[in-house]
């Protein structure tokens, strides 16, 4: 029995995913570094500093760890100056209100994301408080496909993580959601996962796809 529904943020709470897919752009040509949305989907649900190593794949000098985390610095600042314009007016309609209506039901929210942003976005969307516990970027040592984010999210809900279906956006995010042993329930690119237990065709598709599994 599902007791609690732990959502992926970027990509899938609001489109943040686009906004890092601006500030890495700008990190990338500034670096003469080729980078396009395919390489970007390759971030989904990765940390920073996997996701620059991803994107340097496609540098030929050699950069030292300081220099990394310089760039990875100045690409959060990009995409933090672009967080600072959000509002609850950028939440989509359907999301906030298939939220209420899940906890309205019962089933306990918490949020399961490896960014170190995920406080911040929650605050400044007006969603912070809907959520029981936000598992994020900031108390975990691997980031997805590792299961920590979600066992934690579990963990701070004290539920068992089988009684958990994880919304995820990336595939990694699938296969972390798995090795957690909670239900995968994939939405946008993450549906391409074979893994995924169940595929939304929207938010509020969650809905009927939570109540066909009570049945
Ligand atoms: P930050 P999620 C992930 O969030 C993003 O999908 C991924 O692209 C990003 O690199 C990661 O957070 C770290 O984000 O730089 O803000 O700490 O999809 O797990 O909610
Ligand atoms: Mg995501």
């Amino acid at each position: 029995m599902i007791n609690a529904i732990v959502f992926d943020l970027d990509g899938v709470i609001i489109t943040t995913d686009e906004l890092h897919y601006k500030a890495w752009k700008k990190m990338a040509d500034s670096m003469g570094i080729y980078f396009d949305k395919k390489i970007n989907d390759r971030l989904r649900g990765v940390s920073r500093m996997s996701s620059l190593d991803i994107i340097l794949e496609k540098y030929n000098g050699v950069l030292s760890e300081n220099e990394k985390v310089q760039i990875a610095n100045k690409k959060n600042e990009h995409y933090r100056k672009m967080l600072s314009a959000l509002t609850p007016l950028n939440v989509e309609v359907e999301v906030k209100e298939t939220l209420v209506k899940l906890s309205k039901k019962g089933y306990k929210l918490a949020i399961g994301s490896s960014s170190k942003n995920a406080k911040y976005i929650l605050k400044r969307i007006g969603l912070y408080s809907l959520f029981d516990a936000i598992s994020d970027g900031t108390n975990i040592t691997k980031s997805k496909p590792d299961p920590e984010v979600f066992i934690k999210a579990a963990t701070f809900l004290d539920i068992e993580p089988k009684a958990c279906a994880v919304v995820e956006d990336a595939s990694d995010g699938i296969k972390a959601a798995k090795a957690a042993g909670m239900l995968a329930i994939a939405i946008s690119n993450a549906t391409l996962n074979q893994k995924a237990d169940y595929c939304l065709k929207s938010f509020e598709n969650l809905i009927s796809v939570i109540d066909q599994i009570r049945k």
